[in-house]
């Protein structure tokens, strides 16, 4: 697929004279830094001609768009992935190579643009991964954030924030397009006017301030298909670029608070992960980046169509979670202030235009606003939803006469606050769950009132990864063994893998696959190593949990259950024990006390364990400081077991689960989210399933929750582990760990004591870890295993899940682009 300019000797040349242009230097000279750039502005100027390409293919044949609207893109590093998708890895990797230059050192350059927290944002960079190789035309929208996830250091084994600078060295990876800036209005009044000409009123906004939107385009590059998409984040600036004058008036310091206004909007990404922070500045981002996308959107409609009430068939608008769910009052607001509809005719087009995606149930993450902070920045927008609850609240009184507690749980705006999520579902065409057992819930518990009324809304999509980087990339040595046996399709068709499972029983192909597993294990140990400054055996157990830290994913589970083995390999030391090494990686919301100290207690934990001389290094503990995408893909590719142990109910759908099983390792889990599907696809008998069913989790929390006590009790073992969370025995400061073991019990007479059934969950799950151990001690039944993982992975690639948003919501048309230096040729 490589084209003619991108040869090796001009690639070569053009790194050669980027250095010189942008440095002033020889390439002998060059930082390792000043290498990587210009290497990327090299790889980029290929991708502008297919950016061009694609432009024009669109232009040509007109196809309907999605915008995917996100608060949150997760991109990980872009250098090598954007190679692998052009289709020049391997050359680029040669010239490098000529140049004396390792492209692994290279890429390990680049920050990790870090737009998003954790699974909501990194699916939204799967899925624009996904819908450029199917090529689909879509826009990612979101936020250029200035400072993205925070980069997380652990000192004295506590996680310390440090803000994540990623642009300070300049990102090579996108264009700026000032001129397609857009204004967005904040705060103000509106004013009623009478038009006699039409006989309507005209709503006014005035008062306001306005900030400046600037578009930052990136590419988002097809695989081996020269489609490019883009994903379009914006920048925020003043509106009046101060000149000398404001010197002259005293301006100045209006015109830097101006400046400063705007910059605040973009400045940090919310670390919150599902939960609602309620601030005032969080909204503002919400509405800034949908006014700017939706005002964008409409004006490239209008630029080949005349007639706005058929938006819907060449847009839709996909929104990621409630966050940008002002979408809907913002779309009816330009349809009727700007283009002049009427509000049967706005609502009709609105109502066609936008769909909704749920992605968790845990309530604290529910975005409800209060009247007051909305109406205040939002005057017009909030007017709008108004009006729309008072329509919604005739149609639910017309459906449920006299119910008045119907509208008291469905209403939009209700005892002071407005409710994003009723919004979405109200104007939503579409609304859908990530994971079947997920959307069941939302159907029958949490959205149960909707349902009833607008069943036909209701869908699932479950989620997907893209292959391409976590197995691809993330794995070069276990893809180009895929490719030996079964061929490159898997790579743009993952149904493909499956192809894998005639070598189930193949001991040279198992011995193949677990060889590589080993090496990638080697590769990690060797990682933590620098890292941890701890020495880990590759060939123990790499038993692994990396994911937002949340007490509902239960890393504390996990840990209490190291303790617990630790304390049985120190009172029978002879004891048969395989050698286990568990990994941890997490980051936990800035705010988030709880699980800050969960991090600690993991830490101390591994001190003890590991420093221990007396139990053999049976036992590793390891927690890898700033787990972020790009060290994500190392991970996967080396786990054995993947821990995926949320509450039954809690977790909608999990898609670090989908990358361990593309990778290789068997889930260790609950009956929950996607866990369900896996289990389904890989077989009972290839996973290690444990613990109480969404049905009894959720039984319990209607008949106000299960008594902890009763096993604190009765279970010695268990005692023991928690007292040593109170007693000394990982910290010298007996209270460090006091919230902790609280919190599991009833001590405090709090009504909710171990809201997450960690001890109820307990046994059951140290049964299943027994259960790990012993089919890990055969070697060859863990090789099948592990290969039928990945050999029935097929069903977790983004490229189904966007196939079937494409079919079941979206509609969207398919697009070839050939390259114009082709099409030339021809
Ligand atoms: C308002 C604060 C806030 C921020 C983020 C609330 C909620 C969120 C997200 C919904 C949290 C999130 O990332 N959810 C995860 O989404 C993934 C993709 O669908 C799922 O796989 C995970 O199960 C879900 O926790």
């Amino acid at each position: 697929m490589i084209d003619k300019q991108f040869d090796k000797e001009t690639f070569k040349k053009s790194v050669k004279d980027n250095v010189k242009f942008l440095y002033r230097r020889k390439l002998e000279e060059a930082t390792q830094e000043q290498l990587f750039q210009a290497v990327s502005y090299t790889v980029k100027d290929v991708i502008i001609d297919n950016w061009l390409d694609t432009q024009n293919a669109y232009e040509a044949q007109d196809p309907k768009i999605v915008y995917y609207m996100s608060m949150e893109f997760l991109m990980g590093r872009a250098l090598g992935n954007n190679l692998l998708n052009l289709g020049a890895y391997g050359e680029v990797k040669e010239a490098l190579e000529e140049l004396g230059i390792d492209i692994n050192a290279l890429e390990d350059q680049e920050p990790d643009p870090a737009l998003g927290n954790g699974g909501l944002g990194r699916l939204a960079a799967c899925f624009l991964d996904s819908l450029a190789t199917l090529g689909y035309s879509a826009y990612g929208c979101g936020i250029r954030y200035r400072y993205g996830m925070f980069k997380q250091e652990i000192r004295d084994g506590y996680q310390v924030e440090v803000p994540d600078a990623w642009l300070e060295e300049g990102y090579p990876f996108e264009l700026r397009r000032p001129e397609y800036a857009k204004e967005v209005h904040f705060g103000g009044y509106v004013r009623v006017e009478y038009d006699q000409a039409t006989g309507q009123n005209k709503f006014i906004h005035e008062g306001y301030q306005a900030v400046k939107a600037i578009p930052y385009d990136m590419p988002i590059v097809g695989y081996e298909n020269n489609v490019v998409n883009t994903l379009r984040i914006w920048d925020a600036a003043a509106i009046e670029e101060f000149g000398f004058d404001s010197f002259d008036k005293g301006d100045y310091k209006k015109a830097v608070e101006q400046e400063n206004l705007a910059k605040d909007i973009v400045n940090v990404l919310y670390p919150n992960d599902n939960k609602m922070s309620g601030k005032e500045l969080r909204l503002k981002q919400q509405y800034f980046f949908v006014s700017a996308s939706i005002q964008a959107a409409i004006e490239k409609y209008k630029k080949t169509h005349d007639d706005i009430k058929k938006l819907h068939e060449k847009v839709v608008f996909q929104m990621n979670d409630t966050h940008p769910t002002m979408a809907v009052a913002e779309l009816m607001r330009i349809l009727m202030d700007q283009e002049g509809l009427g509000w049967d005719d706005a609502w009709a087009v609105t109502t066609k235009c936008v769909a909704y995606t749920n992605h968790t149930i845990m309530a604290e993450a529910l975005e409800k606003w209060p009247i007051e902070l909305f109406s205040r920045l939002l005057p017009r927008v909030y007017q709008i939803i108004e009006e729309i609850n008072r329509r919604f609240i005739i149609e639910v009184q017309n459906r449920y006469p006299g119910n008045y507690e119907k509208i008291k749980k469905m209403a939009i705006i209700y005892d002071g606050q407005v409710k994003m999520a009723h919004l979405a579902i109200v104007a939503g065409f579409s609304v859908n769950g990530v994971a079947r057992l997920h959307t069941e819930i939302l159907k029958n518990q949490e959205l149960k009132d909707f349902y009833e009324m607008m069943p036909e809304k209701f869908n699932n999509k479950t989620n997907g990864i893209t292959q391409r980087r976590f197995l691809l990339h993330g794995n070069q040595n276990l893809a180009a063994w895929i490719t030996d046996h079964i061929g490159p399709d898997w790579i743009t068709d993952l149904s493909q893998i499956s192809k894998l499972k005639v070598y189930a029983d193949d001991e040279k192909a198992l011995q193949e696959f677990m060889n590589i597993k080993f090496q990638n294990k080697q590769r990690l140990a060797k990682y933590i190593l620098e890292h941890n400054g701890v020495e880990v055996d590759p060939h123990s157990i790499f038993d692994v949990q990396v994911k937002r830290l949340h007490e509902y994913k239960r890393q504390l589970l996990n840990i209490l259950h190291v303790i617990y083995l630790y304390n049985q390999i120190k009172l029978h030391p002879e004891m048969e024990f395989y050698p286990r090494t568990f990994i941890f990686g997490a980051k936990a919301s800035a705010a988030y006390e709880r699980a800050k100290k969960i991090i600690k207690l993991i830490n101390c934990v591994a001190d003890v364990v590991n420093n221990d001389s007396s139990i053999n290094g049976k036992i590793k503990v390891v927690f890898i400081e700033n787990y972020r995408v790009s060290n994500a893909e190392m991970i996967f590719a080396a786990a054995d077991v993947s821990e995926q142990i949320s509450t039954a109910s809690k977790e909608a759908s999990g898609t670090g689960n989908m990358k361990f099983m593309l990778n290789g390792a068997p889930t260790l889990g609950t009956m929950d989210g996607a866990n369900v599907e896996i289990v389904e696809e890989v077989g009972q008998e290839n996973a290690f399933i444990f613990g109480m069913s969404a049905d009894q989790i959720i039984n319990y929390e209607n008949h106000g929750g299960y008594d902890p006590d009763f096993i604190y009790n009765t279970d010695a073992e268990i005692r023991q582990v928690l007292m040593q969370l109170i007693n000394g025995t990982f910290s010298s400061d007996t209270e460090l760990f006091r919230d902790i073991y609280d919190s599991l019990l009833n001590t405090k007479n709090c009504s909710r004591a171990d809201q997450y059934f960690i001890l109820g969950d307990f046994r059951s799950y140290a049964e299943a870890q027994k259960r790990v151990e012993a089919a890990y001690k055969d070697e060859k039944k863990w090789a099948k295993m592990a290969l039928l993982n990945t050999a029935c992975s097929g069903k977790f690639s983004s490229d189904r899940t966007i196939q079937e948003y494409v079919d079941d919501i979206w509609h969207l048309d398919k697009v070839t682009v050939t390259k114009s230096s082709e099409a030339a040729e021809k």
